[in-house]
């Protein structure tokens, strides 16, 4: 049998369990704790980038980032997720358009006081220039369910996990490869598959504009939670 890596994926709903070993080589402690040690700091350099270069991104590193991002563990192995990766500029200007349209609105008071409190360290606000600047934008869709060949509608499960955890490969394989992004979520985001023109089964997740920081580029000087503040040990 081919490497599972190059098999097409076709639906398994209703078939039989079907195990094949797994017996990955066990990692040393000590190399274990160097990388693990490496991992960490190199994802606390991470940043959510607002302001890009117009420069291109090499386009394989993104595909690879996605195919990185679809191997998450997902609700019944659904892998309930599409990623529309969009390069060419007239979507992304149409996308930003109707995204500022929105956003407008949200920051105009439809975010409410408290919301807008909270973002204000953030320093956003609704002109969207990374959805035009950024090389590329990955409009992530949740699969709410999918179809079967005679049209009926099959439940996926744990959607939002599933996709959220794909979401978070996604940003730390782009991390690792040396580009930038954003997870961008403008409310309401009905506009994606009308743009994108995506079937009724998928609902936007978010908007994740890829590339390389603008020279000037500047974030937050956010502090991070320290481990003893996240951790609790039993
Ligand atoms: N979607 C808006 C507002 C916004 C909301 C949250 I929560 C953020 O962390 C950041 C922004 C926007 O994109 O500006």
């Amino acid at each position: 049998m081919s490497p599972a890596s190059e098999r097409r994926w076709t639906p398994t709903h209703g078939a039989a369990y079907r195990p094949v070993p797994y017996r990955p080589e066990r990692m040393s402690a000590a190399e274990s704790l160097a990388r693990a040690a490496e991992l960490r700091a190199r994802m606390d350099q991470r940043r959510t980038v607002r302001q890009f270069a117009p420069d291109p991104v090499p386009e394989q590193v993104v595909r690879d980032a996605i195919a990185c991002a679809s191997t998450a563990p997902s609700g019944a192995h659904q892998q309930p997720w599409t990623f529309v990766l969009v390069k060419d500029p007239d979507v992304r200007r149409r996308i930003r358009e109707a995204a500022e349209r929105e956003e407008q609105v949200s920051y105009d008071g439809r975010l409410g006081e408290e919301w807008l409190a909270a973002l204000r360290p953030l320093g956003t606000d609704a002109v969207k220039p990374h959805l035009t600047d950024a090389p590329a934008l990955i409009v992530v869709f949740q699969q709410r369910y999918w179809l079967g060949a005679d049209g009926t509608k099959h439940k996926h499960y744990y959607v939002d996990e599933s996709v959220g955890i794909a979401v978070g490969m996604l940003l730390t394989a782009l991390h690792l490869s040396g580009l930038a992004a954003l997870v961008h979520t403008p409310s309401p985001m009905r506009f994606l598959s009308e743009v994108l023109g995506r079937p009724e089964n998928e609902k936007a997740f978010a908007v994740i504009p890829v590339g390389y920081p603008a020279d000037d580029c500047e974030v937050p000087d956010l502090v991070r939670k320290s481990l003893d503040q996240v951790l609790v040990d039993v």
